[in-house]
């Protein structure tokens, strides 16, 4: 996600060679157009934003620095748009929210994404299945939340979805249930039935925000459309479906400040955990190549939990790194999907995420390696991997079908490994991650990871 704006944003940076003049805030700026126009920024955003990027960085006093707060400062103004971010509880459960957008634009399955990280969040949530215009609607959401293990609100015997929802709200408030979500009826385009219909609904509903789910392959056209459902019914949120897609990113960059109204989550797949919550100052440094460490955390909280993360880092301060947990730590990162996604939310790593495309880490080769020969141990060894002397390390081998050269590489590489964790998880974290990365020279120096 984000990767074509981030690399047009490195990229555009990387190219200035600032020098304390104006002719080069002008080759800055130009450099800076032209990669936000590539990725399909709005044409009126971006001169808006080359604009106030020139006025303060001016004010600042031109040079390298001044410019790169400059643009941080104009990007955040851009993405924060007032209101609200994420999700919000409302102060009195349960949360009700309305799921709207056009027909197609993934309101069914991300009011299943939503659910889930909800769920994950360990709240009680009930989807309630007000699309009756359709007869597959219904089934769709039976099956995705019966996969996800949420509640979920239908009744077949009537054709209202005015009905249900009176029904699910009396429901949810005996259940004490935290969030109801309703997914509602779409239309290929705007028209008065549709309006009428969610208009009653609403009223019905009384939402605490009225969600809108955009798809960000129709381009521009979703900030219409958005803009359209904002001035007849009301929004409170958009959320950006599609952004897997052949989306260059740029609709996301420009959606807040043209709908004025805040971009909460974006999809990015087909699966229930792809959805990622939109906190401008998150995405800023990630768009600047600065990454975005909380996110990062976020997404492995949501796997590993919260108890098991404390101890692992405990542990890795420690140097107590041991076997077992660098396969649980495996696990945890194929359960988190790919490696991709992950690289880019690292500190300067968000360049690398390319070269590990094709990485995968389920039928990796060296995971195989390592869960063989780890299989071959025993469970002190596994704990303490300092007992393993050459004796030790020659019947592992022979246990596991690996040369001891090979046995011997995956113990450096466990090795080094715990060394980096341990390195990473200090408060100097992150400049040493910047220094490294530095030192393998950028992406290419990766390639040795690929096989
Ligand atoms: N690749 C991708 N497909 C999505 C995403 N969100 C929804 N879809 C797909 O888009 C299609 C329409 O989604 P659906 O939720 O039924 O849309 P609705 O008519 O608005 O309810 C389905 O095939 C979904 O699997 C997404 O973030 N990425
Ligand atoms: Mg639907």
């Amino acid at each position: 996600m984000f990767d074509t704006l981030t690399e047009s944003f490195t990229s555009a940076i990387k190219k200035i060679r600032f020098h304390d003049d104006e002719k080069s805030l002008i080759k800055a700026t130009a450099e800076l157009k032209k990669a936000l126009l590539k990725a399909d920024v709005n044409y009126k955003v971006v001169k808006e934003l080359i604009f106030d990027v020139e006025l303060r960085t001016k004010a600042k006093g031109i040079g390298k620095d001044q410019f790169l707060d400059a643009l941080r400062e104009t990007l955040y103004a851009i993405l924060e748009v007032g209101g609200k971010k994420g999700f919000v509880f409302a102060p009195n459960p349960p949360t009700v929210i309305l799921m709207t957008g056009l027909q197609g634009s993934g309101k069914t399955t991300t009011t299943g994404k939503l659910a889930y990280y909800l769920k994950q969040k360990k709240k009680k949530v009930l989807v309630v299945a007000a699309d009756l215009q359709r007869l597959a609607a219904v089934e769709q959401l039976r099956q995705i939340t019966a996969n996800i293990e949420v509640e979920l609100f239908e009744d077949e015997a009537t054709k209202n979805p005015v009905d249900v929802v009176k029904a699910a709200l009396k429901y949810a408030d005996t259940k004490l249930f935290d969030v109801v979500l309703i997914d509602t009826a779409g239309r290929l385009a705007i028209d008065e039935e549709l309006m009428k219909e969610l208009h009653e609904v609403k009223k019905v509903a009384n939402p605490d925000e009225i969600f809108y789910v955009a798809d960000s392959l129709t381009g521009q056209d979703s900030v219409k459309t958005a803009i359209s459902f904002k001035e007849q019914i009301g929004i409170d949120g958009v959320i950006l479906s599609k952004y897997d897609g052949d989306s260059k990113g740029g609709v996301a960059l420009g959606l807040s400040s043209q709908v004025q109204v805040p971009l909460r989550f974006i999809g990015s797949g087909e699966k229930m955990e792809d959805l990622e919550v939109f906190i401008p100052e998150r995405i800023v440094n990630r768009l600047m190549g600065l990454g975005d460490i909380e996110g990062l955390a976020e997404k492995t909280a949501n796997i590993i939990d919260a108890k098991q993360a404390k101890e692992m880092t405990k542990k890795i301060r420690k140097g107590e790194f041991n076997f077992n947990d660098f396969l649980g730590q495996m696990e945890s990162m194929k359960k988190m999907g790919s490696m991709k996604s992950i690289m880019g939310m690292i500190p300067g790593m968000s360049g690398m995420s390319n070269a590990l495309k094709d990485f995968d880490l389920e039928n990796s080769y060296e995971l195989k390696q390592i869960k063989a020969m780890v299989s071959s141990m025993t469970l002190k060894e596994r704990e303490d991997p300092e007992l393993l002397n050459n004796s030790r390390k020659e019947r592992i081998a022979k246990g596991c079908g690996l040369s001891q050269v090979e046995v011997n590489r995956i113990l450096k590489q466990f090795k080094n490994a715990g060394k980096m964790a341990k390195k990473f998880s200090g408060v100097k974290g992150m400049k040493d991650l910047q220094n490294m990365v530095n030192q393998m020279g950028g992406p290419g120096g990766l390639n040795s990871l690929r096989r």
